[in-house]
């Protein structure tokens, strides 16, 4: 699969809005950036597609999302939204304190999404009466110590488009807890009506 450097392509299963892929979907689209879609179905092909996404040097892992972009090809979600943000200089904290912040948070999200996505099919007990109150509780902390709405305050970062999505995610799967802690309830209700994004989260619904 060949594109011109200047190409951006994400490549992704075909799972709506689903996983680690829309995360990059929705930074891509708030960040003004044009972009194609592959999509792969995820079925009982997609073992040969992942393959050939190997050979074609697409992804490394043969797992997605992986995205084209200025010539090279990225994968791994969130080293993918932290390259992006290096490179367009917005999107991450300033001083070193907020850019630990905002990387403690992703590395948490990572954490939560790796459990969210073993618990998809059929949430266990276990994901819904414990790791989700430990998530939002440890996250709302973190977004309570600002004003907001955004975890670093007035400036979005990369992290808060994985723990919208995350929550977005857990509220489509029914796994999303009932008493949400304030800061993030205020941080949904901004992120959602973020100017370049609004109209793509509202469609999903
Ligand atoms: N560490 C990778 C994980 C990527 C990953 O596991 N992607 C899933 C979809 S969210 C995938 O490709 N699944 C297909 C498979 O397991 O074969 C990242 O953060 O992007």
């Amino acid at each position: 699969m060949s594109t011109q450097p200047s190409q951006t392509v994400y490549h992704y299963l075909d799972i709506g809005r689903l996983g680690r892929g829309e995360v990059l979907r929705l930074f891509l689209k708030d960040a003004g950036i044009e972009f194609s879609e592959v999509r792969y179905p995820y079925d009982e092909n997609w073992p040969q597609i992942s393959k050939q996404l190997q050979e074609q040097g697409i992804s490394r892992t043969g797992l997605v999302p992986a995205l084209e972009y200025k010539g090279k090809i990225l994968t791994q979600h969130i080293p993918i939204l932290r390259y992006l943000s290096r490179d367009l200089g917005r999107y991450d904290g300033e001083t070193s304190w907020e850019k630990y912040i905002v990387d403690a948070v992703a590395d948490i999200y990572i954490d939560w999404r790796s459990e969210w996505v073993s618990n998809f099919m059929h949430p266990s007990e276990k994901y819904k009466n414990e790791s989700t109150p430990k998530y939002y509780n440890l996250v709302g902390k973190y977004y309570a110590e600002t004003e907001g709405p955004y975890l670093l305050g007035e400036k979005v970062t990369y992290a808060d488009f994985a723990i919208y999505q995350i929550m977005d995610n857990d509220r489509r799967t029914g796994t999303i807890v009932e008493d949400l802690p304030q800061s993030l309830v205020r941080f949904m209700d901004v992120f959602e009506k973020r100017e370049n994004i609004a109209a793509l989260i509202e469609e999903g619904r």
